[in-house]
């Protein structure tokens, strides 16, 4: 997989986290805000909305939003918990 991002944003530093805490491999592809690298018609085609972190899969899918993707690669780990009020104060930290 490959991630669009830059480290000088949180957004992109939470997804760096949790991919190297769950040891998956992937391409990091560096893109410069402050030079509107998010803003290209290449980029625009993965996110329309100009905004980085972006998640390309092998299969080619993609996905916008820190959160959406923390949830997609969490799923199925101990980083998303199974019991209810713990799974609801999880969101309200990614919420906050
Ligand atoms: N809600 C989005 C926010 C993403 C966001 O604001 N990204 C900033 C960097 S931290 C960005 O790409 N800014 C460039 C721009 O808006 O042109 C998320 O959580 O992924």
């Amino acid at each position: 997989m490959k991630v669009y991002g830059d480290m000088l944003s949180g957004n992109c530093y939470k997804v760096k986290l949790l991919l190297e805490f769950l040891g998956i491999q992937y391409e990091r592809l560096h893109i410069n805000v402050l030079k509107a690298e998010s803003h290209t018609p290449e980029f625009l085609q993965m996110n329309p909305n100009g905004k980085i972190p972006v998640l390309v899969l092998d299969d080619g899918q993609i996905l916008t939003e820190s959160n959406a993707i923390l949830g997609y690669l969490a799923e199925g780990t101990n980083f998303i918990p199974t019991d209810r009020y713990a799974k609801a104060k999880m969101y309200e930290w990614m919420f906050f």
